[in-house]
């Protein structure tokens, strides 16, 4: 009989909202439980698509906005193989941003749609649970000031944050809105919660398609 596969996870949220911290945490709690399990990134900055994103995001280089939208994607497509070995290994993937932060943050410049944002990310492997981390404006300030790379503006993240919204009220996704503003301890608490249950769920499932 075939193994048990691993469940695909995905912390989304604004800046500082701690999808970091609170994936490396899970990571450790999972393995340390006996899951194993791998932190992954998007954009993955290591490859050669990646490089782009990230001289773009530093602001030392300018892309057009489509173009750098579907090389965010491609980003995640080139991950595909290895997202689906990972899987069919039993690893659980905990993955720091996914597509709905490509949809929402494309979606939050003038003159595009969430809809046409969506769809080169169309059938990529769905998350088994995406946790959405709830932090507002002014709980985020007190966890210091925006870095220096684009999009970390106020009023950018507003607009995120607003297409955020629109997203999770997909029904064909497991969102779980988390209460980002608890101390790490208590966030990590809820997280794990969640991923264990959907871990459990999802051993017997086969790997579905995003917005499809
Ligand atoms: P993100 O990846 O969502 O931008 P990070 O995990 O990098 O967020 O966290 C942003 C900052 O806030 C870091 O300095 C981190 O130590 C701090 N932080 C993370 N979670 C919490 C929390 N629950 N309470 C207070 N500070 C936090
Ligand atoms: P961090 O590396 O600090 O998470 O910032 N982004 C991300 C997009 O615009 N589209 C995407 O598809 C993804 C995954 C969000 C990465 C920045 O890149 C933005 C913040
Ligand atoms: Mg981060």
């Amino acid at each position: 009989m075939a193994g048990k596969r691993g469940a695909l996870i995905v912390l989304e949220g604004v800046d500082r909202a701690g999808k970091t911290t609170q994936c490396s945490r899970l990571v450790q709690a999972l393995q340390q439980s006996g899951r194993p399990a791998e932190m992954m990134r998007f954009p993955d900055r290591t490859t050669t698509i990646g490089k782009l994103i990230s001289a773009y995001l530093e602001k030392k280089s300018d892309l057009e906005d489509h173009t750098v939208h579907l090389l965010f994607s491609a980003n995640r497509w080139e991950l595909v193989p290895l997202i689906k070995k990972k899987l069919e290994q039993g690893i659980t993937l905990v993955v720091d941003r996914y597509a709905f932060s490509g949809a929402a943050f494309t979606s939050a410049k003038p003159g595009f749609s969430l809809d046409w944002c969506m769809q080169p990310d169309v059938g990529l492997p769905k998350p088994d649970l995406v946790m959405f981390l709830q932090l507002s404006p002014a709980e985020a300030a007190l966890r210091g000031q925006f870095g220096q790379e684009r999009y970390e503006t106020s009023a950018f993240q507003n607009m995120v944050q607003q297409k955020f919204e629109q997203l999770m009220k997909d029904p064909t996704v497991n969102w779980q809105v988390i209460d980002a503003a608890q101390n790490i301890e208590s966030v990590h608490r809820d997280i794990t919660a969640h991923s264990v249950n959907a871990i459990k769920e999802a051993q017997n499932l086969p790997v579905g398609e995003l917005w499809n």
